[in-house]
């Protein structure tokens, strides 16, 4: 190489760099400037006299202040609450068949990723549990590039095109007279929409459904809503979509405990998330993707470019590809969590577009949001957004330009600099746009089985069980009834009676509204056992919080051999006494307390248990926050667990309803007890690990309960 060609090299290193050879890193951290200038004192501003005027040369007082005026920037307009983590993605098999991938050709390859996890509608402030869609963004670092998936945790989303998620926005975020309500959907604005698009009708039965109240960002499914290509080196094209299957199942809040968490806790999802990552619980989910041949293209009821329409697994069964492992929260929440920019336009060789008239619009709207909010067109050089793959363009200056670009060409084609940096060819790993056919005439319209809007949402009430359907109506009642205008609440009464009239009656009971006059029978619909959340993982106690209520005088046993045996399960357990400190055991021991009741309550656990011992349940019995823990508990299904005098407490705070022990180890709707002392404790912990498992007990939900 001569020195020309060497002054043009592809891979143009910054000229900062060479100043790292005069750079000192000593020991300790002393205060300086950001001009790297020590600084004495950071107390006072500097005056001229102790009682006299601030002096301009105070060049620290003035950056200071300044950096601090600049320390906001725009929040998002969407995903505005967030949190996140790092990771890795490890390939299961070669998928060489479907797509060129890299990062998905060899069993056992890991990839780096970063993921955020969010709420839509509230500002970077609200509560973590709103009501809402949760957003599922992963950033993979490829060594061809990143790769964003940017999906959410309902598979299908409001609207069928991308012109319309302005109104769709508008309609949701708070009312722009008074700014209310804040994080809620629950208000006249958004139904009024509905009501006026019925394309919305699917996402409203699946965001009035349990999905949107996860109980943890590492309990929930995501998904790529929109359709994708993948394109494999023949060059051959398929449709797919993506699910994120959580390896603990897909759990939910109840929806009374997702409104006192908003206030006792609205930090709940990402405690939970940077929690279990403290304590080595690494969250974990499988890829999995869904296929469609491109002859199968029209084969569905459903046109598979429409948004608003699942791909249900009964009839593309997802194929198992990878897992994303979450190992390591962020050292900066600002540099990383809310510098991240994805895009669904950020993809690699192998992975393409469809005609998704959403995913289209979106690809536009990322990049242009995020010029405004990371100040310019420089956020790739972030370090959180960049590539760990090369960059070589002629893209220049700017905004926060890090990147030194050394010589004279920045243009293309080039003489002088040998016309780099080059294209790359098909087969040097350049992407190449999948050459679709695409023919037509200019027409704002959509395809005939885009306007079927309810068949699906039919299905989904189908395939819900009960207690799931139960839920819904308590949901529309919640949010249909905060709408003031009663001509909105009957046009959703008489919307939702093309998904089930039944379904619309029980609204209009709870709304105040006439119920329909027809309306159709979703029974006859498909039954998709996908769609409900029944059906998911049931067997493990993993990373689930268990209170253990005491006072002093616990049985020391009973408490120590429970709370080991939950804790070889996997389970996390935590001691709520009245007061911090520690606490005396009836044989003398004493153990630390890890909470007061005035610092938690039982909606920050998914189980209760309370070990006997005489003194501690009398002095538990008299206390009413310890009455109404339990009691609450017991209200939102969990399980619980009481043995010999604390079986007394389970009366006391007004639960009823099931079967008590009579000395044998007794299991009924999730409430364990045992009164013998006798007991083989190891058995008693096993039944409530299977009751904690369950999640919830749902068949206690008709139980009248006060909390
Ligand atoms: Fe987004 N979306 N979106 N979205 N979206 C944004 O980009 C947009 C849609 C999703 O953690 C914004 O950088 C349009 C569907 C996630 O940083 C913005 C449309 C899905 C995140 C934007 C949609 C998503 C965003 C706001 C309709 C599920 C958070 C800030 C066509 C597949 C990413 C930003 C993060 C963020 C536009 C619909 C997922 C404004 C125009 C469907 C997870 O560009």
């Amino acid at each position: 190489m001569n020195k020309d060609e060497k002054k043009q090299k592809i891979d143009e290193k910054s000229k900062i760099e060479d100043l790292e050879e005069f750079r000192e890193y000593p020991e300790g951290k002393g205060l300086t400037t950001d001009q790297g200038v020590k600084v004495s004192h950071t107390d006072d501003s500097l005056k001229a006299g102790e009682r006299g005027p601030t002096l301009m040369e105070d060049f620290h007082f003035r950056e200071k202040i300044t950096h601090f005026d600049h320390e906001r920037i725009p929040e998002r307009i969407v995903h505005a609450r967030g949190t996140g983590a790092h990771g890795y993605f490890e390939c299961y098999e070669s998928m060489a068949k479907y797509t060129m991938a890299k990062f998905l050709q060899e069993p056992g390859k890991k990839t780096p990723v970063f993921v955020r996890f969010s709420t839509v509608a509230g500002f970077r402030g609200s509560a973590d549990t709103a009501r809402d869609v949760r957003g599922f963004a992963t950033k993979f670092y490829t060594e061809d590039g990143n790769y964003d998936l940017v999906g959410n945790n309902i598979p299908i989303f409001f609207i069928q095109d991308a012109i319309k998620f302005p109104d769709l926005i508008h309609s949701v975020k708070p009312e722009p007279d008074n700014e209310i309500p804040q994080a809620s959907s629950a208000h006249d604005t958004f139904y009024d929409f509905v009501t006026s698009a019925p394309e919305t009708t699917n996402m409203i039965m699946w965001v009035l459904s349990d999905r949107a109240i996860p109980r943890s960002f590492r309990m929930m499914e995501g998904f790529s809503v929109n359709t994708f290509r993948f394109v494999n080196g023949e060059g051959k094209g398929r449709f797919i979509k993506f699910i994120w299957k959580p390896l603990l199942g897909v759990h939910s809040l109840v929806w009374d405990e997702s409104l006192k968490l908003g206030g006792e806790d609205p930090d709940y999802h990402r405690r939970d998330l940077y929690e279990a990552i403290d304590n080595g619980d690494y969250p974990e989910y499988e890829l999995y993707v869904q296929i469609i041949e491109e002859e199968d293209e029209h084969k569905f009821d459903f046109d598979i470019l429409d948004p608003t329409k699942h791909w249900p697994e009964e009839q593309i069964p997802p194929k198992k590809i990878g897992k994303l492992v979450l190992n390591r929260k962020p050292d900066n929440f600002f540099a990383e969590v809310e510098q991240v920019a994805f895009c669904p336009g950020n993809v690699v060789p192998g992975i393409d577009f469809s005609n998704d008239p959403l995913l289209q619009g979106r690809l536009f709207s990322y990049i242009d949001t995020q010029i405004i909010r990371l100040g310019g067109p420089n956020f790739h050089e972030i370090p959180i957004n960049r590539p760990i793959a090369p960059i070589h363009s002629n893209q220049r200056d700017g905004y926060h330009r890090a990147m030194i670009n050394t010589g004279k060409t920045s243009y293309s084609p080039n003489s002088l600099g040998d016309n780099c940096p080059k294209p790359v060819p098909r087969e040097d790993g350049g992407y190449v746009h999948y050459m679709e056919k695409v023919e037509g005439r200019k027409i704002r319209d959509r395809s005939e089985k885009f306007k079927d809007f309810y068949s699906q949402a039919r299905s989904f009430y189908n395939s819900m069980s009960e207690t799931e359907k139960q839920h819904i109506i308590n949901a529309f009642h919640f949010e249909v009834g905060k709408v003031e205008s009663k001509e909105i609440r009957q046009k959703m009464v008489d919307q939702f009676a093309d998904v089930d009239k039944e379904l619309a009656v029980a609204i209009a009971k709870g709304v105040g509204v006439s119920p329909p006059s027809g309306g159709a029978d979703s029974s006859k619909a498909d039954n998709f056992p996908s769609f409900s959340m029944k059906n998911t993982v049931k067997d493990t106690v993993k990373t689930r919080k268990v209170a253990i209520l005491a006072e002093n005088g616990f049985n020391y046993d009973e408490l120590i051999k429970v709370k080991s045996a939950l804790k070889d399960a996997g389970a996390n357990l935590e001691i709520i006494s009245m007061y911090l400190g520690t606490i005396k055991a009836d044989n003398g021991q004493e153990i630390e307390v890890d909470k007061n009741y005035i610092s938690t309550a039982s909606t920050q656990f998914d189980a209760v248990y309370i070990p006997g011992g005489r003194e501690n349940v009398d002095s538990l019995k008299k206390r009413g926050d310890v009455l109404h823990f339990v009691n609450e508990a017991f209200k939102h299904c969990k399980a619980i667990a009481a043995i010999n005098e604390s079986v007394e407490l389970l009366k006391k705070s007004d639960i009823t309803g099931f079967s008590i022990s009579d000395g044998e180890i007794t299991s009924d709707k999730g409430i364990i007890t045992v009164s013998n002392n006798d007991a083989d404790m190891n058995n008693f912990a096993k039944e409530f690990i299977d009751a904690i498992a369950m999640h919830r007990h749902w068949d206690r939900e008709k139980e009248e309960v006060p909390a």
